[in-house]
């Protein structure tokens, strides 16, 4: 059979892409490696920012997100049992919207597949990528109910697989991968216990870096900083509650609320960018061009950027011929890529110089957030960059 697209990986930027594509009557088959259950359950990001939330509802798909996501205003950051709380919408206009992921897959599945008819696969297996530098590249797989192999010829190819997906394993040898290792693990865990506060909270500590970000009003998403590598079996519930409590107090707040944690896994902190990330046929989108640690809440967000541009780019390119999108797409997502990696570099240093054991980088950052709460101007460049740069506007 024969596609104009194949999309490998339905995560968020894939879906988007088949959703744009569908919605101007091209073809295209989406090929997932899980199951549809398993994807509409994976729980991982939240945040999502307002630029990225106007570029979904200006393509039909917003509407279960504009009715049940939180607006969310403000983050807090405690150090010294101290809470200093900074209101960027106050400052800005601006303001971030939590909508869980498998909220926003499962909306897009359903528009995808059920509504706008979209062909997918789910459950495949050895997707394989053959003549992406010619004009008519071809994509097998095995269908997991009869074992038989498959071979769809298309125009091109979307790479939306992920960090750990097949697209990455066939860039040619000029690739270039620039990757960062910023030498800690975060400990990522689900607790079923309501959020203690009505804002993302950052603990700059000593023992090491803890995050509180609310998901829905009975499940709260909490990072603990930890030696990388370190198995999550080595922080019991008791444990994992002692550090929370400890990392993230406050003098006039009460304790955490806790609760049973329902997801504990243990993240090395890296990013990785491939330059470029089009590669002959093969256009790359989201993890799988750029993984970017959850530092500042930006890897969805940057997949959903690709996904608008390169489905564009595909629709002009498609139906009319206009190759403009596609030849400055690699360019166009660049920019935005290499802003917010600049950003979470500058995060992480305030989230992990306090516990370094270095004592003049624990300097250095306590200098970095006084300065956010003595000069106006230092706010407003963070809160600029926390909600997605000056396209915020
Ligand atoms: P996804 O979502 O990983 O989707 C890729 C899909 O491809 C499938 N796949 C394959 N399919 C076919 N053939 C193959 N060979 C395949 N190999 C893999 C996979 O099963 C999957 O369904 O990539 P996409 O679409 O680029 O979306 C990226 C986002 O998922 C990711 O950036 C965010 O989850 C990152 N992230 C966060 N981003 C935010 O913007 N805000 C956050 O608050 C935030 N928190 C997080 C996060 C990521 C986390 N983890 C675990 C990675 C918190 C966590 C814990």
């Amino acid at each position: 059979r024969r596609f104009p697209v194949v999309i490998v990986g339905a995560g968020p930027a894939g879906l988007t892409i088949g959703n744009i594509l569908r919605a101007a009557s091209v073809d295209c088959l989406v090929l997932e490696t899980e199951t549809r259950e398993f994807i509409e359950r994976r729980p991982r990001a939240g945040v999502l920012e307002e630029w990225a939330v106007r570029g979904l509802e200006q393509r039909g798909l917003a509407e279960s997100l504009l009715e049940r996501a939180q607006l969310h205003t403000a983050c807090e950051f405690r150090f010294g049992n101290e809470r200093y709380r900074l209101d960027y919408h106050e400052l800005t206009g601006h303001h971030h919207y939590v909508y869980p992921q498998p909220l926003l897959v499962t909306d897009l599945v359903r528009e995808y597949a059920d509504v706008r008819g979209g062909a997918i696969r789910f459950g495949v297996r050895d997707v394989q990528l053959h003549g992406l530098d010619s004009d008519r590249p071809t994509v097998s797989y095995t269908d997991p109910a009869t074992g038989e192999r498959h071979l769809v010829h298309c125009d091109f190819v979307a790479g939306c697989d992920g960090a750990r997906g097949v697209t990455r394993t066939v860039l040619p040898q000029g690739a270039r991968i620039a990757r960062h290792d910023y030498g800690v693990g975060w400990l990522a865990l689900l607790a079923e216990a309501p959020p203690s506060s009505d804002c993302v909270v950052f603990g700059i500590h000593p023992r090491g870096f803890a995050g509180h970000m609310a998901r829905s009003p009975e499940v709260t998403r909490y990072y603990l900083q930890c030696p990388p590598g370190d198995d999550p079996e080595n922080w019991s519930h008791d444990r994992v509650w002692a550090e929370l409590q400890e990392r993230l107090g406050a003098a006039d707040r009460p304790p955490l609320t806790e609760g049973r944690l329902i997801e504990k896994r243990v993240l090395d902190m890296h990013n990785q960018v491939v330059e470029p990330m089009v590669f002959g046929r093969l256009f790359l989108a989201g993890d799988a061009a750029h993984l970017t640690a959850p530092i500042a809440a930006k890897g969805m967000n940057l997949a959903l950027h690709d996904a608008f541009l390169l489905g564009d780019g595909l629709v002009a390119y498609l139906t009319k011929g206009d190759a403009a999108g596609l030849d400055g797409y690699s360019a166009a997502c660049l920019g935005r890529v290499w802003d917010y990696q600049e950003f979470s570099q500058w995060l992480s240093e305030v989230y992990h110089g306090a516990s370094s054991g270095d004592a003049y980088r624990a300097g250095t950052t306590l200098a970095r957030l006084r300065r956010l709460f003595e000069s106006p101007a230092a706010a407003a460049a963070f809160a600029e960059q926390y909600l997605g740069g000056s396209s915020a506007s």
